[in-house]
């Protein structure tokens, strides 16, 4: 999509600091870190969210991604995958991500 920063970022097309990226998704960290580790992991192809029709085959390049962003960040003591879904759910930018989020304790609650 011709607006999407998040297209932009998975064709290069402005900057981001990479964690992880294969020929379907990129992994990059998030500009405003909610934790010590806050990386995204998005599509390449654009979906508005997890519900958008993303094939099976991006899902599960994604949930590869999601476990190298966790080696290639030392995350071994566990982190939290988020997928705000909607703009009732603060979903800000409306090509499906999931933030990575780790490197402290999160504790127990969801939100
Ligand atoms: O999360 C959208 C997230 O995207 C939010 O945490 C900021 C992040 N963001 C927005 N623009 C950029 C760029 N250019 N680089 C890195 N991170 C970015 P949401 O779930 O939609 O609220």
């Amino acid at each position: 999509m011709d607006d999407c920063i998040f297209c932009k970022i998975a064709a290069h097309e402005i900057p981001s600091t990479i964690v992880y990226e294969d020929d379907k998704v990129v992994a990059f960290d998030d500009l405003n870190p909610q934790a010590p580790v806050h990386t995204l992991v998005i599509p390449k192809g654009h979906y508005e969210n997890i519900v958008d029709g993303v094939p099976a085959d991006v899902l599960e390049a994604m949930t590869h991604a999601i476990a190298e962003v966790a080696k290639i960040k030392g995350l071994d003591r566990g982190f939290r995958v988020i997928a705000n879904t909607g703009a009732s759910a603060g979903q800000t930018v409306m090509h499906f991500h999931m933030h990575v989020l780790g490197g402290k304790d999160l504790g127990e609650g969801l939100i």
